[in-house]
């Protein structure tokens, strides 16, 4: 690609403050000296051009094979919309959200499974975003094999996409951008020196070793991250609960828990009997029973030691330490009695941990900490989910792992187990938000896919609930490079 042609592109972006410096406060957390808001090149149509036809021509230039194209929402958008218009493209459209009524289509447009479809983004960080887009239309039987970018800041995005088997292209690198400022006076030194070092500092591929790194464990760790579900039974460290989970996962091939949202005893009894084969897991709401009787729980453990599966109550307990020993040893549902897991919120502090682990550690149960929820607009920060994970570190003698959407600890004993999964993404039309047993497994590294509606409101629930132990164990044979 032309330099000059790329020089004027930087400073034509720079003139329009589509790139300035100075500290942001990122997503995450951080401060950064550069930010990129590409949204601002909507505004003047000459460079909108300029950028796709480079986009175009970073494609063209790698050689990159495709039917159609589909831009990353929002920025990508027109810019998609003018490559597909000027090369004749078909153009397909990913929904950010699934719509809360008809279709719930996430991908707009017409799919024709099997073709290639090419991926435009506007700046990638960590390549999530395009990883997002990607595993949405490979659902859609499409293969992702490419992607362009106007702006790679090389943090890692290129990595990480390629770990999935996806090439990034870029027109322009954060590292010429800065060059190209630099030496045509628009920053100085000191700010080029300052974002290359962040650059450098805030690597998103390998973030993970370098938290591992500082802890002084690395080794071990980096072992950990693909270690099978019977190796972390073994390790000497894991909880009892956790122990008996991963070889209870291992024996049966299923990292499948089934949340039994169902309104009757009978109804919970007849699923406990026909889907425990297929599940390490069983997670009730017994507040929501209209019959509940202890009759029916001695009923349900009598299932769980016949099929080999886990109780999870999902109480979700909150409260100061004394109300919740109270709440889980005592009440109409005398949870401690029956259910081997329960969970709690981190939010009230560590009191509700020691407050239940007096109840539940001598009878041998534990508990998951809720790290991150999956409704929309959950205030599970990335702050309050550190806190939860360091908070957890503090009771390894009962807290064992998390409900998260991905994996949040690096402790190979921790198990993660994720909510809000069905086959296909989407939601409802109350907040929740479901991602596939692939990406939950596969990419956010979690052990377990909680699934609930997914199964129950199938026609043939059995057949549902093997579908799903099958998509996720094959994630995990994946994930573990077993196939
Ligand atoms: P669904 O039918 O698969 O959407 O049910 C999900 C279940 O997981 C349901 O029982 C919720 O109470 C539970 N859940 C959740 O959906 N999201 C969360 O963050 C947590 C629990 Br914590």
């Amino acid at each position: 690609m032309d330099l000059g042609v790329l020089e004027s592109l930087i400073l034509n972006l720079y003139d329009v403050q589509a790139v300035r410096f100075g500290t942001f406060k990122l997503k995450s957390g951080l401060d950064s000296p550069i930010y990129f808001d590409l949204r601002v090149i909507v505004s003047y149509p000459d460079l909108m051009k300029q950028v796709s036809e480079l986009l175009h021509l970073c494609a063209e230039e790698a050689r990159v094979k495709f039917d159609c194209v589909c831009g990353v929402p929002y920025t990508a958008l027109p810019l998609a919309t003018i490559i597909c218009s000027t090369h004749h493209y078909p153009m397909l459209i990913r929904r950010k959200e699934a719509k809360d009524y008809g279709t719930k289509r996430l991908i707009e447009g017409r799919v024709c499974a099997g073709e290639v479809c090419l991926i435009v983004e506007d700046v990638v960080t960590s390549g999530g975003s395009v990883l997002e887009t990607a595993q949405d239309l490979q659902a859609q039987g499409l293969k992702v094999k490419d992607a362009v970018v106007l702006l790679d800041r090389e943090q890692g995005g290129t990595e990480r996409l390629s770990s999935e088997e996806i090439s990034l292209h870029s027109v322009i690198s954060v590292s010429l951008l800065l060059d190209v400022l630099f030496r045509s006076g628009r920053i100085d030194q000191q700010t080029f020196s300052g974002v290359e070092k962040f650059i450098k500092e805030n690597q998103t591929f390998s973030r993970v070793e370098v938290e591992e790194k500082e802890n002084g464990k690395e080794e071990e760790k980096n072992r950990s991250r693909e270690m099978s579900y019977g190796a972390r039974a073994a390790l000497p460290s894991t909880h009892p609960v956790a122990k008996r989970l991963f070889t209870v996962m291992e024996e049966k091939c299923t990292n499948l828990c089934v949340s039994v949202d169902v309104t009757h005893t009978q109804e919970l009894l007849e699923l406990a009997e026909t889907l425990g084969p297929l599940i390490c897991v069983m997670k009730t709401h017994v507040d929501i029973l209209q019959d509940f009787s202890m009759d029916a729980i001695n009923k349900l453990k009598e299932l769980s030691n016949k099929h080999n599966f886990l109780i999870f109550e999902d109480r979700k307990f909150a409260d100061i330490g004394n109300t919740v020993k109270h709440q889980y040893e005592g009440g109409v549902y005398r949870i401690s009695l029956w259910s081997h897991i329960i969970n709690a919120h981190s939010v009230s502090g560590p009191g509700v941990v020691t407050g239940l682990k007096a109840v539940g550690q001598s009878l041998g149960h534990g508990c998951l900490l809720i790290a991150q929820m999956s409704s929309q607009g959950a205030l599970t920060t990335e702050q309050y989910t550190h806190a939860t994970v360091k908070m957890a570190n503090d009771h390894p003698d009962f807290v064992f792992g998390f409900i998260s959407g991905s994996k949040v600890s690096s402790k190979p004993e921790h198990v993660h187990m994720t909510p809000g999964v069905q086959l296909q993404r989407g939601g409802d039309e109350l907040g929740q938000q479901y991602t596939n047993p692939e990406q939950v497994i596969r990419s956010n590294r979690s052990d377990i896919i909680i699934v609930g509606r997914g199964i129950l409101s199938a026609s043939n629930r059995r057949n549902e609930a093997e579908k799903y132990r099958k998509a996720g164990w094959d994630a995990y044979l994946r994930r573990v490079s077993l196939i």
